[in-house]
């Protein structure tokens, strides 16, 4: 929220008018006020009006990572246009040959800024599955340093949160707090399953840093 009363202007005013517009920088002061309290969106990604290649993201097998729609097999990426959550598209992850490796398809690296105090941050996302049965898929955020080093998994455990097997769009929902020397975090939809076939899809992810709780 943009509002400043240039003081030139205030000494324009004779005295009756200062009362209402004292009133209205002290509006403007506690909206300021509110709007710091309010999360910060760090990254969105509803997989609308881009090009098919799906700039930026990536997909790895094991340690070999190219491209989010470079691979063709054991699974591929792609968007999806006729399963959006939203708009036109969603982004659709399938496994199409059994793999005992880990397959995960990640977003472009998101900038977190430092902070004196602690910085948490909130991922939702819409997603529908069906084949990765239980434990079959999750979602997790990377903690990267200045330098782009692997610092730790967000929430310390593999997996943030476990997709469930939902024909339906369920909406999923974690918040975690990041080391303090992280840079920058990354999405991540990680397939455990060795399986196939399965697929899911995503749309609506948001990923917000959430204020600390002043007492
Ligand atoms: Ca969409």
């Amino acid at each position: 929220m943009i509002c400043r009363v240039p003081l030139v202007i205030l000494s324009f005013f004779p005295m009756k008018h200062l009362l209402p517009l004292s009133a209205l920088v002290l509006a403007c002061f506690s909206g300021s006020l509110r709007a710091a309290d309010a999360p910060t969106l760090l990254a969105e990604y509803d997989f609308e009006k881009i090009p098919a290649y799906v700039p930026n993201w990536g997909a790895g097998l094991g340690s070999t990572y190219k491209p989010a729609t470079g691979w063709k097999t054991p699974f591929k990426v792609s968007l999806d246009q006729d399963n959006p959550h939203s708009g036109d598209n969603s982004l659709r992850f399938e496994l199409l040959e059994p793999s005992d490796k880990e397959k995960i398809v990640h977003s472009p690296a998101i900038k977190v800024e430092p902070a004196d105090g602690e910085r948490k941050v909130r991922v939702r996302l819409f997603v529908r599955s069906t084949g990765f049965g239980e434990k079959g898929a999750g979602i997790r955020i990377l903690e990267r340093d200045e330098a782009g080093a692997s610092i730790r998994l967000l929430g310390g455990s593999k997996t943030l949160i476990p997709v469930p097997d939902s024909a339906d769009w369920v909406e999923l929902d974690a918040e975690g707090v990041l080391h303090s020397r992280t840079a920058s975090i990354s999405f991540m939809v990680v397939a455990y399953t060795e399986e196939a076939p399965a697929t899911l899809w995503i749309d609506d992810v948001s990923i917000e840093l959430v204020p600390a709780v002043t007492p």
